[in-house]
């Protein structure tokens, strides 16, 4: 267990009854699970609790959410999304920009804000009450130690989100973030009955069909420096419509890059609109990511990080691999 002070954060949740609960757009298992286990955890305690999301559930996660009860967030019902709730969480996030559409009107919440998160640069005004630790391999990992050192209990399906948590952003714990903490909590998870191999089904391999008819034409377009050591592929918008597949579908191809011997950094380019384009980055340990995609206005952590380009794809692989290939050689 670390070190954490949670005694403000269990205050908060002593002394309030009705909470929102809110995670980053595009959110993936450690946001949705850590905002599930959370929720759960709140109202096992009797409170009320209302899951609000800048972007729509991802069908990967909606293992974790089975009854639909998470709420897109609809700039027209800000009054109504907000009424009566006295505390808002803000969990796997900590920077204005990654909750989108959201982001004024928590800011103009006047109430208690809380933030629990494990990515660096965190805006400091996001919430007056921050637990922000870097080293926790995920989000999910701080929920957890929180429900703990609450005096739990864990149930179930809070063990389940938690774990789904840990298994997403450790890559099934594999990452350089998984460390001993990390498998420590999920060992008492599954010691509560949580099942490994079913866990990593609803986590990776709960795939469409489009997942495998959209990869021979996004690896189609692979790209390499001259030495094999960034490597890079990207998905337009015509080979989701070939594939009948959407931006999901991506999901693990750049686990598949990153497999390669030799390779420092590799990209995953998606067409995402008319001139703009998402990158995601993974490193193998050599090139902090984090700063080269603040560079470009995103973010995320050394080894996995992500930024949006503003312009065609051709600029953005152009522009992006340029500059990793300037980092991996410098
Ligand atoms: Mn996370």
């Amino acid at each position: 267990m670390s070190a954490i002070d949670w005694s403000p954060v269990r205050r908060v949740i002593d002394e309030q009854s009705s909470f929102l609960v809110t995670s980053h757009v595009n959110p993936e298992g450690d946001a949705i699970g850590s905002e599930v286990a959370l929720a759960r955890f709140l109202r096992e305690r009797g409170k009320s609790v209302r899951i609000v999301n800048p972007s729509p559930t991802p069908e990967n996660c909606r293992f974790l959410d089975p009854k639909g009860e998470i709420i897109l967030f609809d700039a027209d019902r800000a009054g109504e999304l907000l009424a009566g709730i006295e505390a808002i969480f803000i969990v796997d996030l900590s920077s204005w920009t990654q909750l989108g559409p959201f982001a004024d009107t928590v800011r103009r919440f006047e109430s208690i804000r809380v933030c629990i998160d494990h990515h660096r640069a965190p805006d400091a005004e996001i919430a007056p009450l921050s637990v922000i630790d870097e080293t926790a391999a995920a989000a999910g990992l701080l929920v957890y130690e929180l429900i703990r050192d609450a005096g739990g209990p864990i149930s179930l399906p809070i063990a389940e989100a938690l774990y789904a948590a840990l298994l997403v952003d450790t890559g099934s714990f594999r990452f350089s973030n998984t460390d001993a903490r990390a498998l420590r909590a999920a060992a008492e998870l599954v010691a509560l009955n949580v099942r490994p191999e079913r866990a990593y089904r609803d986590a990776f391999e709960n795939r469409r069909g489009a997942f495998v008819r959209l990869l021979p034409l996004a690896f189609a377009t692979l790209g390499t420096t001259s030495g094999g050591e960034v490597l890079w592929v990207s998905v337009t918008r015509r080979m989701l419509e070939e594939a009948g597949a959407d931006f999901e579908d991506t999901e693990g191809y750049i686990e598949l890059l990153r497999a390669v011997r030799g390779v420092e950094v590799c990209a995953l380019f998606k067409e995402v609109g008319a001139g703009r384009v998402r990158v995601s980055l993974r490193s193998t340990g050599k090139v902090d990511l984090h700063r080269f995609a603040a560079s470009f206005g995103g973010g995320g952590h050394a080894k996995a990080a992500g930024l949006t380009f503003e312009g065609t794809l051709e600029q953005a692989v152009r522009l992006v691999t340029a500059g990793l290939e300037a980092l991996v050689s410098g």
